[in-house]
Order: C-alpha cells, then structure tokens, then sequence
C-alpha cells in the first residue's frame, strides 16, 4: 500500500510543558516548584505554582538523514523556543504496523548532539596554523567569499580549470547537495572523477561481464523462494541499518525464508544471527580460490548446468570461446581444471591453505551449493574492496552462473541486493567544458604528479594525460582528504605542502581531521535545517520531504547560499542560480520528478507529509529476469550481449595498460592474493588486518560523538589464539602496525574472528601528532592502508592490510 496524505500525521501540536503528572505532584504537594523522582522535566520549576499549566508550543519538523548509509532515514524534530527539544523518527505510530517503516537507528536518533555540539562550524573561519594543525580564525562572510572567489579567480588564471578538484564525499545526499559541479561548470568547469571508495573494483568489472545493469542483484525478498542463501562479506544488520532498508528487509527474509543461509566473511558479523543462520570463517581476501575450489567440484561432480552456459554465456568452456582465442586454452574452465592459465587444478585440497577451510568443507559446500535449487548468492562490497577487489568479487559470481541459477525467481545474479527506490531529479549540473576524468580514488596522486598520470598508467578518462596537477580542491561534507582515503600519512604529506594543492576550501558541521587542512573552513546546515528531498528504498521505496527544523543559528549558511554569494563575488550568479533560490529548485526537480512518477504526491502534500512510502509493485525485483526468459529480445549490454565469463575487453586492456608488478587484469575470473606488500603477511607483519564498515558510525560521520563512542569503542577484533601469544586480554590498549603507519585501540578477543587476522572497523577519528611520532590515537584503520589503487578499477584496496600487533 502507498502512504497517502490521509494516514499521514499532523506536524504541529501544541502541548503542555511538564507532564500531566508533574502537574499531579505540585498539587498534591501543594508546592511550588516539584521534581518528581529528582527527574522533573525543564520548565517546571514555578514560581507560584501555576507553571504546569504554562502553555509551550511545540512544532514537529520532518527531516531526512543525508548521511552515506542507504537508509538516510526519517527524522522528526520537536522543536521549542526555535531549538530542537528532541529527536525521534517515522514509527508504527506514524505508519500503522504494516507499514512501510524508513525509521532511524540509534545513529539518527542522537542527531541532537552533533547538531547542538559546543564543536560545531558556526562561523566561517580561516587556517593560521599549519595544514592539518586544526588552528583557524574566525572571519566574517565578506572575507571568506571574497579569498575564495579571488582564489579561484588565480588559479584559474594561472593553472586553469582542469587545476581545480572536486573530491569525493559523501556526506550529504539530497536533490540538491550537488551545486558543487553546478557552480564549477559556471566558472569553466573542472577536473572530474569518476568511480567511488564503496565499490569501485565491482563497478568496473561488472559492465565486462554482464554489462552495465549488472551491478545489482534481485531485491533480498526475492530470496524468500530460495533453498540455499549464500552471503558473502555482507553484512546489511550494520550497513544498512533503517527501519526500510537492507537490514529490515534481511530480518524479514530470516523470517519467511524456507532456505538456509551460510554467512561467508573473516567476521562473525552482527548480521549472523536467528533461525538456520551459519557463519563460514574464510581469511580475507580469498574468496576467488574458494569459489574456484567449489566450481571445481560442481564441473568434477557433473552438478554444472551446461545448458545454461552455453545458451546464456561465452567463455565457461572451448565450447563459446570468442574467435579470438579460440583453441587456446584460456577458458574458465581450463583455469579450474588446471589445463590453462596457470595449469594448476584448482581442487580442494589446492584451496585450503589459502582460504583457511578445510577441504572436506569446500567439498561439502559444493555439494550444497549444486543441489540447491533456488539459489540466491549475494555479496556485500567487502569482497571487493581489496588489491585483487575486482577478480575476488566477479569469482563469487560464478557461483550462480555455474548452477543457472541466474534470472528466475529466488535467485540473482551474485552482486549486492538490488533495490526499489523513489528516484527524484537532481540539481542539474551543467556542462563541464573540460572531459578529463580520473579515478577518485587518485586524487592525492594527481595533486603530487597529476602530470605524469595517463590514460594507460593511471585509467584516466576523456583525455590521453593530465595537462595539469591539481592546485585547489572545494570540498563539501567529505572526510576524503585523509581519515576516509587511503594512507594518511602519505595524504598529509602532500596536502601540508602548500605548493602543491595551493588552496582548500571545506564546508563542515564538525572539525574533522580533513577540515583541518582547509585554508578557508565554511559553516554548513545539515539538511534538515534547509528544506531538503530525498527518495531511496530497499525491498520497497519512499521519500522524504523535510522542512528546516529551526532558524539558521550562528553565522551557518545552506551550500546553495555560500556559493550564491561566490557565484555573485565572480559576476556568475544569474548562471548559478537562475534566479531560484534552493527551494524553488527543490520544488520544481519534484514537479520533473512527478511527470516521470504520476504516483507522487504534490509539493505540498509531499511536504505536510513528510514521509511517503510505497511498496514494490513487483513484489521482488530479479535480476536479469528478462535476459533469462528471452536473451535474444533482451541482450545484455556487454560486447557479445551474453553473460561474458571471458572478456575480450578484458584481455585487450591487460595488453595495452602500463601496469605494475602484481597488477593483474585477466580476461576471465581467477584467484591472485594481490599485492604481496599489503596481503602477504611476512615474519615482521605477520597478521592480516581486515576492515569493515562499523555500526556506531557512517564512516567518521558521528565519530565524535561521546555517547556513541561508549557503547562502540573501537577496537581490534583479534583471536584468542593470536591474543594469547601476544599476552593481550579483552579490553587491552594495543598498538596496530604496519609499514604505513601505528594505530592505538582497545583489543576485542573474541572467537568472531579467524585466526590470523584482525579487524578493524574503518571511519574512526584519526588523532595523531603530525609533527611527532604520528602514532594514530583515534585509530583510524587508515594510518595502515595504502595509497596504491587495485589494477583495473584503479579503486581503494582499503580492506587489504598486513599487521601486526602488540600490547601498548
Ligand atoms: N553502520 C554503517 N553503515 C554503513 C556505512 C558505515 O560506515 N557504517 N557505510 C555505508 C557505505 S558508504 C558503504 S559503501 C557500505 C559498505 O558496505 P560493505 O562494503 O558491504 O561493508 P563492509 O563492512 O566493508 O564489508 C562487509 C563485510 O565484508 C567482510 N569482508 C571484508 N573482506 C572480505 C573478504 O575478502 N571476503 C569476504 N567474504 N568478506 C569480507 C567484512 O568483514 C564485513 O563484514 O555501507 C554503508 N552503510
Ligand atoms: N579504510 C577504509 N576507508 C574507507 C572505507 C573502508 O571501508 N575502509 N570506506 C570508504 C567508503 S565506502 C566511503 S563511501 C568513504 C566515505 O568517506 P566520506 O565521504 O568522507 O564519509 P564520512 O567520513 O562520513 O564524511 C562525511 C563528512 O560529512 C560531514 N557532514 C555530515 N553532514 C553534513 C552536512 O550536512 N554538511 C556538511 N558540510 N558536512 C556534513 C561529516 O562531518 C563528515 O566529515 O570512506 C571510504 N574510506
Ligand atoms: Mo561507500
């Protein structure tokens, strides 16, 4: 069912301050000022005695979580006196129990303490110590817009456009959070990227071989028909936390499923739980030598639907090898039979020292895996975000191509969960005048030696090479710069030095480590202080209209209003702005929204709602439904239009592309540990160090925020066995390190995690002396990653780390 204007709730009510009972007391005790229970609410006390019957207006506001998780929940502010008095969410209250729920989790709900922090931007301020120092000054307005718009103005003169960087981040998601692009491209335009830290390697392997709608895999309630669920290095109970997203969606299907599911991760993640649910430990990084390993048994044990890859794919065997390599060898199933590639049989036994499972265990699990019918095998981007990301997720994949269970009911396709989502339009950006694209995970690169980078050494995009190295970066609600990127040591070295990246601006709600390298540092709203949209969903969709929550305080500016003031300053604002304020924006990208989408309430109604929701029509959404019921009428958009387990594309960029050693780009699916200086543990780093996306945070975002930092300390998940032969009891100080760098955190000693590895949840504040040791107090798993991107994807291989660990 669709929520309607009707079953909507009414945003403003009037109530009295102090309860009912408060009141009660003071009565009873015919007093004056109560506390009941030492506990009486603010506004109590009286002078006279008549204060709980004072009346207080309180207004209800509905808000939107713009955070980067998938949930980017409802909010509902009560606000007195012009300040957020409380903070809830969207609830059966709201929705009635069956409903459609995009409640917030704990994160949302404490919205309050970082919106009211005593450490929140309110001013626009200037640096006056060092790059990464954290000094700054404040300024007025006048002197911020008028540096930055002279800035710019000098950079492009002397460097040009292509100087000038937008980095990732991922801060803030609405209708509008993207003026960015939108005000460079009225300037000239920039340097582009493209690509994310989130799934970089899959995103570029997947358009090889099932094209570009590949990257999703059937809704999770389409696994509901399955007999066997198999998640690899996912884990939606953390990652996808709303009340309307994956991780509801998964307790549904826990629910309903008559299938069992085994959980594959190095972490016994929070998501293992309930009914039939098993958790298969697997070192990181290695999951291409178990799927190998199991693919040689479904082709050993006859459990392979020929039919299907024959009809359906090119590549499994010499049987629809492409012309070109024809008679070679070189099919996917010479590699697992250990008559090509390497000539090595990619048995069992083969697999279980790399993989850590035994291999009586991966026979066994061959032997579910072929007997199960449906199938529905799913990935998180844990998998992926490796140095052998990319050939470590598309083997997953063969999983389901190897037993057909691809494009019917209860199966997908082996990539993450797809969804069904309210999609609304976007700020239009405008036209970039400059093509010139690099993967966004270079950008550190490119502001060091950007000159050298080229299209073959460093997959840049619409151009041959970089004619220029970055000089200045805008960069709004990104902690990219250092806590989120790879090897902060390395980043802080480059952007200190004030002659390579000339000028940073950062617009901020907190003083984040990337803040601290600003040379101007602008205050921002959150979105649910501005009038903000946003659609998104999981196994159902909806959307969410939000009203500011109170007045601008401080000197606090929306985006769209900082860069009107630039614009302005730069003689561009008619071209920024078109004569439209933010909400004029907002409200007529709706209007285009609903001529695609008749569904859709109008403005009005969709904001005295607040929340809308709507169920997948569908009921599940499978992937590659109809290439399976009629592949000649519905190709893929790879080359051949089939599923490609062979990529001639593949094999042509591996011959042409500058790569370095152990950069492996192969034409079909196989096993590499990658780079031996972040995967291979050796006698000084013996340990693995794997990472992994952490509930109390989206990424840094609410790091620092006490109350959630007490009950999600970060830690070190370590093995009782590698605890106890380091001495280390639960709840230690220990010291993480690596040829990158030293982290300081507390140990978790616990069986959830395989021997030999640690991990570490990634986003944690990064808090060292710069000018020290750099020893990393907050640790932040980045001090131990690397700077150097996977092969093809040229994407952040962040999870892939080497250790070891020792007692502080
Ligand atoms: N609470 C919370 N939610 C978030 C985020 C957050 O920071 N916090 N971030 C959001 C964003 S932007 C993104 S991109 C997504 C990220 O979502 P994911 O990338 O799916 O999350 P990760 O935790 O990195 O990885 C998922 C699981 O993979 C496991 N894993 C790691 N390496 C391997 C491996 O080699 N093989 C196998 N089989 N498993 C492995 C990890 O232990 C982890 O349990 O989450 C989003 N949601
Ligand atoms: N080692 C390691 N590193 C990783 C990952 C990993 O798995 N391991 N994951 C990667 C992934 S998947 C991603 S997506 C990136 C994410 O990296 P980022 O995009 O940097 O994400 P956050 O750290 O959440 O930073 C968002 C910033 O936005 C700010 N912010 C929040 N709300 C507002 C607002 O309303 N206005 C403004 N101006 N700012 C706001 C927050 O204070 C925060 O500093 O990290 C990547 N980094
Ligand atoms: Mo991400």
């Amino acid at each position: 069912m669709t929520k309607t204007l009707e079953n909507a709730q009414v945003s403003r009510r009037t109530f009295m301050k102090g309860s009912a009972l408060a009141g009660l007391g003071a009565a009873a005790m015919g007093t004056g000022a109560v506390s009941l229970f030492g506990c009486s609410p603010s506004g109590t006390e009286s002078k006279g005695g008549d204060a709980a019957k004072q009346a207080v207006e309180e207004t209800t506001t509905w808000g939107h979580c713009a955070i980067n998780c998938p949930g980017r929940c409802s909010l509902k502010f009560h606000v007195q006196d012009d300040e957020v008095a409380w903070v809830e969410t969207y609830t059966s209250k709201d929705a009635g129990f069956d409903e459609i729920q995009p409640r917030a989790c704990l994160r949302g709900r404490t919205y309050r303490r970082w919106l009211a922090n005593p450490d929140r931007i309110n001013y626009p301020m200037k640096r006056v110590g060092k790059r990464g120092e954290g000094k700054f000054e404040q300024i007025s307005w006048d002197e911020a817009v008028d540096t930055i718009a002279s800035e710019l103005k000098r950079i492009i003169d002397e460097y040009g456009n292509e100087s000038i960087y937008i980095p990732y981040a991922t801060g803030v998601s609405s209708t509008t959070a993207r003026s960015l692009p939108r005000f460079m491209n009225c300037l000239g335009g920039y340097l582009g990227s493209y690509g994310d830290y989130s799934a970089m390697q899959m995103e570029m392997i997947v358009p090889h071989t099932y094209g570009a709608s590949g990257f999703s895999g059937s809704t999770l309630n389409a696994a509901e028909d399955a007999a066997l669920i198999l998640a690899f290095g996912t884990s939606p109970t953390e990652t996808r936390q709303g009340g309307a997203v994956s991780h509801y969606d998964w307790v549904h299907l826990r629910e309903t499923t008559k299938g069992k599911m085994i959980y594959i991760d190095p972490r016994m993640n929070d998501s293992v739980m309930g009914r039939s649910a098993e958790w298969q430990p697997i070192n990181p990084g290695t999951d291409a030598a178990l799927c190998s390993a199991i693919a040689h048994e479904l082709i050993a044990n006859d459990l392979v639907d020929k039919e299907f890859l024959d009809t359906y794919c090119i590549g499994y065997d010499e049987d629809t090898m492409p012309e070109s390599a024809k008679g070679q060898n070189k099919s996917y199933k010479d590699y697992i039979m250990g008559t090509g590639y390497d000539m090595v049989e990619k048995t069992p036994e083969w697999a279980a020292p790399i993989c850590g499972i035994s291999a009586d265990r991966i026979k066994e699990l061959a032997q579910e895996i072929g007997a199960a019918k449906p199938l529905y095998v799913v990935q998180g981007w844990g998998p992926q975000r490796r140095s052998n990301g990319e050939l470590n997720c598309w083997s997953i994949m063969m999983l389901p191509l190897l037993t057909g269970q691809v494009g019917l009911p209860g199966t997908s396709n082996g990539c993450r969960e797809g969804s069904y989502s309210i999609s609304l339009q976007s700020l239009p950006a405008g036209d970039s005048p400059i093509k010139t694209k690099i993967p966004v995970f270079l950008f550190t690169e490119a502001i060091d030696h950007g000159t050298e980078m080229t299209a073959l050494n460093s997959a840049i995009t619409g151009a041959d090479k970089l004619n220029q190295n970055i000089k200045c970066m805008l960069n709004y609600a990104g902690n990219c710069l250092t806590n989120q990127h790879g090897d902060i040591n390395y980043a802080h070295d480059i952007l200190a030095d004030e002659s390579k990246c000339e000028f940073i601006v950062v617009w901020e709600t907190a003083m984040t480590d990337s803040a601290k390298y600003a040379d101007i540092l602008l205050p921002d709203l959150f979105r649910f202080e501005q009038v903000s949209q946003i659609g998104t969903g999981g196994d159902n969709a909806y959307m969410i209209s939000g009203q500011p929550c109170t007045t601008p305080k401080f000197e606090r500016k929306t985006l769209y209003d900082s860069l009107t003031l630039i614009a302005d300053k730069m003689g561009v604002k008619d071209a920024f702005t078109e004569g439209k304020t933010q909400e004029d924006w907002i409200k007529e990208l709706y209007e285009k929204s609903r001529e695609k989408d008749t569904e859709l309430p109008t403005y009005d109604e969709a904001m005295e709602m607040g929340v809308y929701t709507r169920k997948n029509p569908k009921g599940a959404t499978i992937a590659f439904e109809a290439f399976r019921a009629d592949p000649t009428a519905n190709p893929l958009d790879t080359p051949s239009g089939k599923i490609e387990i062979y990529s001639e594309t593949l094999a042509g960029i591996a011959e042409t592309w500058e790569l370095g050693e152990e950069d492996l780009i192969s034409p079909i699916p196989v096993y590499t540990h990658g780079f031996t200086e972040t995967d291979v543990p050796t006698d000084e780093y013996p340990l693995r160090c794997s990472g992994f996306h952490y509930r109390g945070r989206t990424h840094s975002s609410w790091g620092g925020i006490e109350l959630l930092k007490e009950v999600n300390p970060q830690e070190a998940w370590i093995n009782p066995a590698d605890a106890k032969e380091r001495g280390i009891k639960q709840g230690d100080k220990i010291r993480v390190k690596n040829a990158f760098g030293e982290i300081e955190l507390l140990a978790k000693v616990t069986p959830r995690v395989v021997p030999g590895t640690v991990c570490i949840s990634q986003g944690a504040w990064h808090d060292a002396d710069m000018s020290g040791d750099r020893v990393d107090k907050g640790g932040c798993i980045n001090t131990l990653t690397t700077h150097r991107p996977s092969p093809l994807a040229k994407g952040n291989p962040q999870h892939s780390n080497i250790c070891q660990v020792a007692k502080a």
